[in-house]
């Protein structure tokens, strides 16, 4: 089986959005293997986000995701990071096709309400980043 890592971001936790994205998850066939409830420190958000430090948004999307509470989550699925990909939508919830999380709840860019490993590669790094036992 597997395994990709999903956050839901602090513009959806403070909408009470966690147990709707956790639905749309579950009806999706995924199953969850950990998750915590948990606000990240500004050294733990740039250290995730560590592969967009040069990028002119970098500071921003820190102090979103250090802006209020997250929950990260492992997921477990076949074709786990492929199907999450295309259930969470394009970055832009402007762009995201109908249907998608990000479509349906997504504020906007930064504010995109999920994120969701891009690769096996980075699904690996980024559940280890938060789950020690997995
Ligand atoms: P995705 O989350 O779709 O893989 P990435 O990895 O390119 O997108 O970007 C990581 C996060 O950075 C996004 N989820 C979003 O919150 C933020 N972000 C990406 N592009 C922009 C942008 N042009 N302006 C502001 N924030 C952005």
């Amino acid at each position: 089986m597997d395994k990709t890592l999903l956050i839901i971001k602090p513009d959806a936790t403070e909408r009470n959005l966690i147990g709707h994205v956790i639905s749309r998850l579950e009806k999706a066939r995924y199953t969850i293997v950990a998750m915590e409830h948990m606000t990240l420190t500004k050294e733990q958000a740039e250290g995730f986000y560590e592969v967009h430090k040069e990028r002119p948004f970098y500071n921003s999307l820190v102090e979103f995701m250090t802006s209020g509470p997250v929950v990260p989550m492992a997921l477990k699925k076949e074709n786990a990071v492929a199907d999450l990909r295309a259930l969470v939508g394009a970055t832009n919830p402007e762009e995201a096709a109908c249907g998608t999380i990000r479509y349906e709840i997504g504020v906007n860019i930064e504010k995109n309400s999920v994120h969701a490993s891009d690769s096996d590669e980075n699904a690996a790094k980024e559940i280890a980043y938060f789950f020690k036992n997995i």
